[in-house]
């Protein structure tokens, strides 16, 4: 069995040098090893940050990001990860709806998160990618959710998330939900422009916020498994 350490610097290695294979046959051994799935989750994207900088710096392209992506989709899908997303056995007594933002296709970071919230007890609602932000009203309006959570990465997503917000404004509803924002680029001061309750660049720090809206909100929160 190798030390978890040493089992880290190789993992990033191999998604740095995109080897697909290598990356879930060692996933799985660090998992066997005793790694926690969501220190794996962090590992792996640090690798794919390094490949974002590769990209950046125009080392690698567009088929690389891609590649990335399918790395990233390919460790989710692991068995003990599926299993620790799906460790449900609370009644759902919240909702949430989420969706990455119109203009934004990554949806790696949104996926997370609806695993996570799933597993800490929440019912979501998950609207795909490049979400117009009449969809994002109009889905509201269908499902009455306690939260919403807007995906995106791209920081164009800045105006977008914006216009998403206004449109909950204009149509009367912005006071009756609690929207959070989710991508590595947000700020506070971003964060304020939008209009929104609160952002996170992590998805652990999201479902945390999530839960203490909830217990503020009706005394018990959701339950949970931590
Ligand atoms: C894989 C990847 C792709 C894949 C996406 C596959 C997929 N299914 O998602 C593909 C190939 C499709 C792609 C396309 C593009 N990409 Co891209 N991509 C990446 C890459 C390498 C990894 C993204 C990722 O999944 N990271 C891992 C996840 C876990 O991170 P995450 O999504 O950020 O999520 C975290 C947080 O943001 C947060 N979070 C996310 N959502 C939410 C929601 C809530 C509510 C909460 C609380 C938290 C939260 O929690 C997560 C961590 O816990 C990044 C590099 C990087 N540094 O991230 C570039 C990157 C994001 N891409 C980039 C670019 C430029 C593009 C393209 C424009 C390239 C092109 N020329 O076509 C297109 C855009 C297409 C579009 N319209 O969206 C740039 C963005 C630059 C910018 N400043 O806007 C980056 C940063 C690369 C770079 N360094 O240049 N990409």
């Amino acid at each position: 069995m190798q030390d978890l350490r040493k089992i880290k610097e190789k993992l990033i290695e191999l998604i740095v040098n995109l080897e697909e294979e290598s990356v879930t046959k060692l996933a799985n051994e660090a998992l066997d090893a005793g790694m926690e799935p969501i220190r794996l989750l962090e590992i792996i994207a640090e690798g794919m940050s390094k490949v974002g900088k590769l990209y950046e710096d125009k080392e690698y392209f567009i088929a690389d990001l891609i590649m990335a992506g399918i790395i990233f989709k390919d460790v989710l899908k692991l068995e003990r990860m599926q299993a620790y997303f799906q460790n449900i056995t609370v009644s759902k007594n919240a909702k949430v709806l989420i969706g990455t933002v119109k203009g934004d296709i990554h949806d790696i970071g949104k996926d997370i998160l609806k695993g996570m919230l799933e597993a800490s007890g929440f019912e979501v609602i998950d609207l795909g990618v490049d979400v117009p932000c009449e969809t994002f009203v109009a889905k509201f309006e269908e499902y009455h959710p306690d939260i919403v959570g807007l995906s995106g990465v791209l920081t164009s997503t800045i105006d977008t998330m914006k216009e998403t917000v206004d449109a909950f404004v204009s149509s009367g509803n912005r006071d009756k939900v609690k929207i959070i924002l989710g991508g590595s680029h947000l700020t506070a001061e971003a964060c304020q422009y939008i209009g929104v309750d609160n952002f996170a660049c992590e998805v652990s720090v999201g479902v945390r916020i999530c839960k203490e809206w909830m217990l503020s909100r009706n005394g018990k929160g959701v339950s949970n498994h931590d």
